[in-house]
Order: C-alpha cells, then structure tokens, then sequence
C-alpha cells in the first residue's frame, strides 16, 4: 500500500528554508490549528496566519515605513481584492495611462503585480525591498488586520482603502480557491470542513468579524484615513463609489473627465467581464504567490453562497455576524 500524506503527518513546524530562525522559534510559542493549504496555521497578533506570512510580516512591521502619499489597499481574503488594486491603480495613475489607451499597464498586468502585497511579495522570502524605488504614489496591498500595521501607517497621512464583502460570499469563494490550492497530499477539504473553520474564525487573518471591525471603527473615527468600501455597493453602482474613492485618494475627477466618461472607462476597464479575458488573467502565474492567475477569477458576482449554503449553515453564520457585529453600525443584507 502506497504511503499518503496527510495533514497529520505533515510536519508541523516549517523547515529553514521555509521560514528564518526567528519565526521558527515564534511559532512553537503560539497557538496552532489545523490550515487550508498548510499543514497549520497559527494565532499571531491575534490573527490567524500562515507561516511564511508571519515572517514577512514581522518584517513588514519592522522595515516598511509609510509615507504621506501611501495608498494602501487593504482586504480580507476574497472580498475583491483584486478588483479595488486595479480601480486604485487605475485612478492614481490616470495621468501617466489614459484608461483607453492600448498600452495601459492593467491590460497586461494582473493587478497584483502592479499593487503588489506587503507580505506575499515585497517583504516576503525574507527579502528587504528598497521601497524607495517604487513609482509615487505608492500603492501596496495588504491582507493584515489594522492594528498589525506598523504605526508609521498610522502617523504619516497615508490612505488606506478597505474592501468588505458579504461573509456569506466571502465564505464560498474562499472554499473554492482554497479547494484549488490546496496541495493534492492533503486531500479535499468538504464545504463542511471549511465552514467550520471559517465560523470559528481559523481561517487566514481572520477571524473575518474582527479584520472588517478594526478597519470599520478607524473609517468612522478618521474617515480622512480610511475608506470603508463594500464589494456589493461597487457592483450595484461603479460610478458613485469611484467617484468616492478618487475624491479621498486626492485625485477628483474634473469636470473633463466627467464629460469624457472617464470615470465610466476605469470602471469598465476594470469590470470582471474584461479583466478575466485578458491574457494575462487567463495564462499568466504568478501574480500573488506560484499559482495561475485565473484562479483570481472566478464568478465575480453578489449572491453566490445561495448556490451553496443550507438553511443550517445560513443560520450558523448569521447568528456569529449578528453577534460579534452587535453595536457596532456594520451589518450586511443577504
Ligand atoms: P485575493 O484576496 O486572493 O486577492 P480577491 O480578489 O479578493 O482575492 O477575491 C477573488 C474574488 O473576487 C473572486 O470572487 P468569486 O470567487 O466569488 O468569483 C473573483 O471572481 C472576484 N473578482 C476578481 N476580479 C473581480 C472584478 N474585477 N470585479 C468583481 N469581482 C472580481
């Protein structure tokens, strides 16, 4: 009989190459559960991560110092992420690249590549980036809670830019990414499974409810800082919502602009519909971490957990929100 991997005999400690001496010793000291795609996924900052992520994150938050101009986009995990990069990189840009010009970079760039991640790409393999080099305004991606930025974030007059997304959906199109990324050695995780982990909050830089919380507070309190976006309300009208995002990045739609349907182009420019076709979105890699890009690129649309969900999970999953949201203003319609 062959020998299978499972996730219980995986090793439970990254080896050296993996992660540095410094992360490996942290993580004997923090508490652990069961991972998507690694074998765990452990308690840090009171977030829950994957290994290699930690690292760079701990690098992160020692080197990565802000500037006024920063524009950080910032997500849980499948709440659009790849979307807000492109209208963000998009509407800084819009100077430099017309949004119908045949050369724009996001007509051969995945989005990621061009708003790269602070701890996927710039800080990760335990490399320092000279982030001197990056073209102004800088526009950095993050999945990691506010409070785990380093305070330069907090004290220059950098932006951040938060997407949220419904839970119900952010669930399934997890569960389906993570199906697909998950190492074959581990076999299939069932939509129970994942569930479950995803309602205890052990899913990567959840729990989801307290990620969405610390930004939501912020954008009340300092609503010149961050920019509280939902994936629902751009779907349902573009327009406005860029609209918004252009006047707090500080860079307005003119009245030319307005008359040249420009705000109209990005949003179309960056819709599902065109972004998926681009041949980059279809065969290049890469864009995040080594897988297809396309994997980023799925339905795109509001309402797809009713394809998946039954009246139990519904009921398991609103009663968590309900809770852990009580009080605080943020609620969502399903
Ligand atoms: P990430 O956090 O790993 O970067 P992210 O981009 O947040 O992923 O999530 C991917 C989801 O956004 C997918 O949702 P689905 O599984 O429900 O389909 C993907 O289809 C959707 N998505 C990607 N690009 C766009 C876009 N331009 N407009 C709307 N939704 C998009």
């Amino acid at each position: 009989m062959g020998i299978t991997k499972t996730i219980e005999n995986q090793p439970n400690t990254p080896s050296s190459d993996e992660v540095s001496q410094e992360c490996r010793e942290l993580l004997t000291t923090l508490p652990k559960e069961r991972g998507w795609r690694t074998s765990n996924i452990y308690l840090y900052q009171n977030f829950w991560c994957q290994p290699k992520e930690i690292d760079a994150i701990i690098s992160m938050q020692k080197h990565y110092i802000a500037e006024d101009t920063d524009i950080i986009v910032s997500t849980i995990p499948k709440s659009g992420t790849t979307w807000l990069k492109a209208l963000c990189f998009a509407i800084a840009n819009r100077c430099l690249y017309a949004h119908d010009s045949t050369t724009h970079p996001l007509l051969t760039s995945n989005p990621h590549v061009l708003v790269p991640f602070l701890e996927y790409k710039l800080f990760a393999n335990q490399e320092i980036p000279d982030m001197s080099r990056l073209p102004r305004p800088r526009l950095v991606g993050t999945h990691v809670p506010l409070g785990a930025l380093p305070e330069s974030v907090m004290e220059s007059q950098c932006k951040i830019v938060y997407m949220v997304r419904n839970p119900f959906d952010t669930f399934v199109s997890i569960w389906h990414f993570m199906s697909k990324l998950r190492p074959d050695s581990f076999g299939p995780l069932s939509i129970q499974e994942g569930f479950d982990m995803y309602c205890r909050g052990t899913i990567g830089f959840g729990p989801y409810w307290d990620h969405m919380l610390g930004y939501w507070h912020e954008s009340l309190r300092n609503p010149n800082k961050v920019l509280f976006l939902r994936y629902e309300d751009v779907k349902e009208d573009a327009g406005f919502q860029l609209r918004k995002l252009a006047d707090f990045l500080g860079f307005p739609f003119s009245a030319q602009e307005e008359e040249e349907g420009v705000v109209e182009g990005i949003a179309k420019m960056c819709s599902f519909e065109q972004m998926k076709e681009l041949e980059v979105n279809k065969k290049g890699k890469g864009a995040i971490v080594d897988f297809e890009n396309k994997n980023l690129f799925r339905k795109g649309v509001v309402g797809d957990w009713v394809n998946h969900f039954t009246p139990e999970m519904v009921e398991r999953l609103s009663k968590i929100m309900d809770h852990n949201l009580a009080g605080s203003g943020l609620s969502f319609k399903i």
